[in-house]
């Protein structure tokens, strides 16, 4: 993977423009999401941990806003059941490419790993195969609200008895007290990464139009809504956690 680090929002720009997922960005995507995202690493690693547990043979296993297929990775290092496939999908070009690049490495360095497809579309629009994991590793957020149910109802559909839909996102809080602290236990998450406060705040500008956060309470009716039965929070460091939803 990449090791150029993020340096996007370093110098001051007269006018900050939204964030896209473009080249740019994706040279140092792994850096940025790592320096961002507090317990990153370890919800990739368990992602994969996890989906051993709910993967069922003969069933696709989902990465949707799959960028450069860390989750995928993840899932490959660790689940074992006959028969199953990744399918992972982004709508980002460039992330797709880079991803493919990744993956065949994996794929000359280590044997018998699971069959990947990767795909340049729109998660909004997939056809779903059966599957028994689906991961939303902080994609849904950068998905338009009035369009979330829908995907999520397509989703629990696709879901066979023993499977999972494992959502991670960031978290705005209901409570003004609370999500005050958390956001800025977070901004000192990322100065304490080497982000400055000019990178800190041209980032934010560049991101609020594109990714909105939901609360966890938000998040529990709408699965349920979606025809979910149960919602298990796994993990949550700061504003960040991770679900797992059962059909
Ligand atoms: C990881 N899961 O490393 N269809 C397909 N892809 C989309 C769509 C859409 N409608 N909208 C956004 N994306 C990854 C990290 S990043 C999260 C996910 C972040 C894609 C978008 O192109 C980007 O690659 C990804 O969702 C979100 O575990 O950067 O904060």
């Amino acid at each position: 993977m990449s090791k150029e680090p993020d340096r996007i929002f370093a110098q001051p720009l007269a006018q900050v423009p939204d964030f896209v997922f473009n080249e740019d960005v994706v040279r140092v995507f792994p850096d940025m999401i790592k320096r961002s995202v507090p317990g990153y690493p370890t919800i990739v690693e368990n992602l994969g941990v996890l989906a051993a547990q709910f993967a069922q043979p003969h069933t696709a296993l989902y990465d949707l806003g799959s960028s450069l297929g860390a989750v995928t990775q993840s899932l490959r290092r660790h689940v074992r059941t006959d028969d199953c496939r990744v399918i992972a999908v982004d709508n980002s070009s460039a992330m797709v490419e880079r991803c493919r690049e990744y993956l065949n490495a994996q794929d000359s360095m280590f044997q018998e790993l699971l069959p990947v497809q990767v795909i340049d579309g729109d998660i909004l629009s997939l056809d779903f195969q059966p599957a028994s994991v689906i991961a939303l590793n902080f994609t849904l957020q950068f998905i338009s609200r009035d369009q979330r149910l829908g995907l999520l109802q397509r989703i629990r559909q696709a879901l066979v008895p023993g499977g999972a839909l494992i959502l991670s996102e960031k978290l705005r809080f209901a409570d003004s007290q609370e999500h005050d602290l958390l956001t800025d236990l977070h901004i000192a998450f990322k100065r304490a990464n080497g982000y400055s406060e000019l990178e800190i705040a041209q980032k934010r500008s560049a991101i609020e139009n594109v990714m909105k956060p939901d609360s966890l309470e938000e998040h529990r009716e709408r699965l349920l809504a979606a025809g979910f039965s149960k919602v298990v929070p796994w993990f949550q460091c700061l504003n960040f956690a991770s679900l797992i939803a059962l059909p």
